[in-house]
């Protein structure tokens, strides 16, 4: 047998370039960080909210703003990394030197389920950019690297740099090990995820896609379906990518006026990289998400992603409508 395979070792045989292995080291120390933060934070003063409100309209909780200065203080130490894009950031941030990477993250996604000690985590995107002239808008199908860390029972860490995802575990001594080298997403499930309680604000083919899949054996599909939401994207994908099935954000009745819910740089573009190059597919209803050229650093965009024959089906029910 082999010996175990650390981050660093998948790095070298793995990553395109010494300097973008440099820069998923940074990003691995932060989510490392993060995930030690997390374990004692109730007991450390660190659970609730703060009085500041984000500019997407959101109550910053404590820890969004804590994962969000540990994001900072590892990229600060890292030259080649240039500009940060994040969730908790009005306005990007420039390092002051001439790295040719940025970073878009959401530093702690699903925090609102801190307080339920549910699995939340981190998103990261990694961009190629010109430091003199910067280009933040890039589609993202342009990205260098994306991942999460998941922050659950175990603290997982998924990777692609566009062509396999792979997993790690961090292991007790604080070292990311690698658990599997090529996850596959099926490309049929029976698993779907959204949060129903919007049924009100669905439009027709999303209504149609959930009323097919509520009918089960019965239906026109004879093919029974569960639903799962924990309202943390990052453990409604890490589920996704583990055993199948599809996480729907669409845009809605709701949603339509800002475009969506979730966001496109440091959300929807790394997940949708993630779970390309695993096999699964990516859509807005209307077109691949790593497609979308962004207008906005904090752009939101309707998100249909998982098992391919599943995303199939509802992008179908787009075309039909139309
Ligand atoms: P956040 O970045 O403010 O945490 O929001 C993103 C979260 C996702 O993790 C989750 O899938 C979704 O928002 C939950 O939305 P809802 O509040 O409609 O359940
Ligand atoms: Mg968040």
């Amino acid at each position: 047998m082999s010996a175990p395979k650390t981050l660093q070792d998948w790095l070298q045989a793995e990553a395109p370039s010494s300097e973008l292995a440099g820069v998923i080291t940074t990003i691995a120390a932060a989510c490392a960080e993060i995930a030690k933060v997390l374990r004692t934070a109730p007991t450390d003063g660190l659970a609730g909210a703060t009085d500041h409100t984000n500019v997407q309209g959101e109550t910053q909780k404590q820890l969004d703003v804590v994962s969000n200065d540990i994001f900072i203080k590892h990229i600060r130490q890292n030259a080649a990394i240039s500009i940060l894009i994040s969730e908790e950031l009005d306005e990007e941030l420039h390092m002051q030197n001439q790295g040719r990477f940025a970073i878009a993250t959401d530093p702690l996604d699903g925090s609102s389920n801190l307080d339920v000690n549910v699995t939340v985590g981190s998103i990261f995107s990694v961009l190629a950019v010109d430091p003199n002239a910067p280009d933040l808008l890039q589609p993202g199908s342009e990205q260098l690297a994306a991942g999460y860390a998941a922050y659950g029972p175990s603290t997982s860490l998924l990777l692609t740099f566009g062509k396999t995802t792979a997993a790690f575990t961090l292991s007790n001594e604080g070292v990311f090990m690698l658990d599997r080298e090529a996850v596959q997403v099926a490309a049929q499930s029976g698993e779907y995820a959204i949060n129903s309680a919007r049924q009100r604000f669905w439009d027709a083919p999303t209504s149609t896609y959930v009323a097919q899949n509520i009918a089960g054996e019965e239906g026109e599909l004879g093919k029974r379906y569960n639903m799962r939401w924990v309202g943390s994207m990052v453990a409604d994908i890490h589920r996704i990518l583990m055993r199948g099935g599809i996480f729907l954000y669409p845009l809605d009745s709701e949603t339509t006026a800002k475009g969506g819910r979730l966001r496109l740089l440091y959300e929807a573009n790394p997940m949708s990289l993630l779970l390309e190059a695993a096999g699964g597919a990516a859509s807005t209803g209307h077109g691949r998400i790593l497609d979308v050229v962004p207008t906005d650093i904090h752009q939101r965009v309707p998100v249909i992603m998982g098992s391919s024959a599943e995303v199939a089906r509802l992008d179908a029910l787009y075309a039909k409508a139309k």
